[in-house]
């Protein structure tokens, strides 16, 4: 036999078979029946059509199973690498094709999560050849729930041996992963060591798990706490295996730890103590300082005591710049007392005074023209206008006039004398 796609051409060649034939003891001595194959292919030339129509279905079916062995080729396999994947996830299927037939063949082969085209590759195959060849099936867009993972290779030409062309094997179920909430810690600042770590989830889970500031997992059977945590910034996951060995993951929540009130430094006010007069609002500045979680406010508070009685009142702070903070107290009238104390907190809650700290701060408002500050003042008026009144004499000299003296006393009973064109100290 032989052919090519369009082609194909039988030759019979009988040869007389002695061994073939078989004898067998006939109805009566002496006798036996004879039979053979070969006899039927050396028919006398009257019986050769008989002989021609009873083998035709012998030589139409030696042509047919010539045709569909020559040009055939298979899937013999599929396997998913796994059973369930998460949506949106990736998986590897492995299909094994074969061309069983006698010549290379170049041909496609489609993998299909039932009824959808995942994805169809060309090969091209050597007769009598297999090989497997990787798909990868990325389930996103594709709905949850069941597929059936099949693969079909294209027929090619002259190819009758159709069945073994599509391979139907496995399942692969298609989930959404755990989704897990985390309700505590909360993107805040804690003024605590030790935070609960609460979370909820929507399916049972195989295993559960947190990852704190991105360290190795630990396991755990459910709402927990966060014990002994540093101050500083942290950050938490919690994970969670549903029964299929899909994994999910909570989002990461970042948190706070701060325990630590704020350093409140370098207090100043502007005027001085003992400078400040009815009129003088107190300006103060600090220095406040949380190096966790940040100053969250400050505030003056200040108690005054004069004669209209002994009261507390508070002003807030602005952070001017900086570190550096500023509040101002309201003018108040003389001889009044004032001791104030700043209170810092920060982001946390915690909170400072600079009175815990052991600094308290006063002043007194002083008279708005007390004699210390009167007297060296009146004196030089004087002196100027007495020095005025010589300058002007000079301009209309008068012999008649003395030379011009004044004595001012001062508190402490010092006298100066100033003439109009020499000074003397007595
Ligand atoms: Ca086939
Ligand atoms: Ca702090």
């Amino acid at each position: 036999m032989y052919g090519n796609r369009s082609v194909f051409a039988f030759t019979c060649e009988i040869y007389g078979n002695d061994s073939a034939w078989q004898y067998e003891p006939g109805p009566a001595p002496n006798t036996y029946w004879e039979r053979g194959i070969t006899q039927a292919f050396n028919p006398d030339p009257k019986d050769v059509e008989s002989v021609v129509q009873r083998w035709l279905p012998v030589f139409t079916y030696m042509a047919e199973r010539a045709i569909a062995e020559a040009y055939d080729v298979a899937v013999t396999q599929v396997s998913a690498e796994r059973a369930t994947a998460e949506s949106g996830s990736s998986l590897k299927i492995d299909t094994t094709v074969e061309n069983q037939g006698f010549y290379e063949e170049t041909f496609n082969l489609t993998l299909l999560a039932n009824s959808t085209i995942v994805q169809t590759a060309t090969t091209t195959l050597a007769n009598q050849s297999e090989e497997i060849l990787t798909f990868t099936w990325n389930t996103a867009g594709f709905p949850l729930g069941n597929y059936t993972i099949s693969a079909q290779a294209e027929a090619i030409p002259g190819e009758t041996d159709l069945t073994d062309n599509l391979m139907i094997n496995g399942n692969v179920q298609v989930r959404k992963a755990p989704s897990i909430t985390i309700l505590s810690p909360e993107n805040r600042t804690y003024p605590v060591f030790q935070i609960p770590l609460d979370f909820t989830r929507d399916e049972p889970a195989s295993w559960i798990g947190y990852s704190l500031d991105g360290a190795d997992n630990v396991t755990i059977a459910g709402n927990t706490i966060l014990w002994y945590l540093a101050e500083g910034r942290h950050n938490v996951v919690v994970y969670a295996n549903d029964t299929f060995g899909i994994i999910g993951a909570s989002g990461r929540v970042f948190f706070t730890v701060d325990t630590t009130p704020p350093n409140i430094t370098v207090v100043t006010q502007a005027p001085i103590a003992g400078n400040v007069q009815p009129e003088n609002e107190v300006s103060i500045n600090a220095t406040i300082i949380d190096e966790t979680s940040g100053v969250n406010q400050a505030i003056i508070v200040y108690a005054f005591t004069n004669t209209s009685g002994t009261w507390i009142r508070f002003v807030p702070m602005r952070n001017l710049e900086g570190n550096i903070w500023n509040g101002s107290i309201p003018a108040l009238p003389y001889l009044t007392n004032v001791t104030y104390s700043i209170v810092a907190e920060d982001k946390a809650g915690n909170v400072a005074t600079t009175e815990e700290l052991g600094y308290e701060y006063r002043y007194g408002v002083v008279p708005e023209l007390s004699l210390v500050v009167v007297l060296p003042f009146l004196m030089t008026t004087v002196l100027f206008a007495l020095a005025a009144k010589a300058r002007k004499r000079r301009k209309e000299p008068c012999a008649t006039c003395a030379p011009f003296t004044v004595i001012v006393r001062s508190r402490s009973r010092a006298r100066t004398t100033l003439s109009s064109g020499s000074q003397d100290r007595q």
